[in-house]
């Protein structure tokens, strides 16, 4: 038995993750049959999401989750890529998750309005006398962590100049494609669609997806997987819902 924990729908994405979106792909992608159940953070050493339980065997990160799949089905999600589109693709991907995702993660987190119609429900599970501390401090890690990259100390128009180079790079590689490379999809599409459609969504008062809108193709890719991989999803309804 294999179980995938993360979130299901939120905040108008399939999931408040784009990690957990990845991996919901990938497993598909390798033919899995999987569940689905709600993260619980506490219990897993790296208290991040997404995590897979295979048997009693515990995977976590999505990287990792990847690798470990390739290793035991003897199957990679690669396989027919040529070496320079490997690079490419694994360079897409880090792009999208750690330097697209901080602007993401900026808009939800750092915007007052943002957070309060978003994350805060994170919270809610918390004691109330001690809640807005817990909302406060891991704000404020966030916070710190944007300072430390440097990523929070640009003007709101320099991280739209950041982003939009990144969602360019995406949308020359894509082309007219129906993937981001030809016509079959492959690991990289799981990581950037999942990037893409956490951008598109219109829950937040955000520039961000009308800056991917600028890209059709980019649009157009976000939801032929979508209806592809998730439409069917079937997610635990979260308690705080
Ligand atoms: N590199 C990890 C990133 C996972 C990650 O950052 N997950 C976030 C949700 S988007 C999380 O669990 N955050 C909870 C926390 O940091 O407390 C992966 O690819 O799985």
């Amino acid at each position: 038995m294999i179980t995938l924990y993360g979130w299901g729908p939120m905040f108008g994405c399939p999931s408040p993750s784009p990690y957990v979106i990845k991996t919901e792909i990938q497993l598909q992608m390798f033919g899995l049959d999987f569940d689905r159940a709600m993260a619980d953070l506490e219990s897993v050493p790296k208290h991040k999401a997404p995590y897979v339980m295979d048997g009693d065997r515990l995977i976590e990160d999505s990287n990792f989750i990847r690798a470990y799949f390739e290793d035991k089905l003897g199957k990679t999600l690669d396989a027919d890529l040529s070496p320079p589109e490997k690079v490419t693709a694994w360079a897409l991907e880090r792009m999208a998750e750690s330097h697209l995702t901080a602007f993401v993660g900026y808009e939800r987190w750092i915007k007052d309005e943002n957070f309060n119609k978003g994350p805060i429900a994170f919270f809610m599970a918390a004691p109330e006398p001690m809640r807005q501390q817990i909302i406060d401090d891991s704000r404020q890690s966030v916070n710190a962590v944007h300072q430390g990259t440097g990523f929070g100390r640009h003007s709101e128009a320099d991280r739209i100049q950041l982003a939009d180079w990144d969602l360019m790079a995406i949308a020359m590689q894509l082309g007219d494609q129906n993937f981001l490379f030809g016509d079959e999809p492959s690991a990289p599409d799981a990581s950037v669609s999942a990037v893409l459609m956490s951008c598109l969504t219109d829950f937040f008062d955000s520039p961000l997806p009308g800056l991917v809108q600028k890209y059709p193709n980019l649009v157009a890719y976000a939801e032929r997987m979508k209806s592809l991989y998730l439409a069917e999803s079937k997610w635990p309804v979260p308690e705080m819902a």
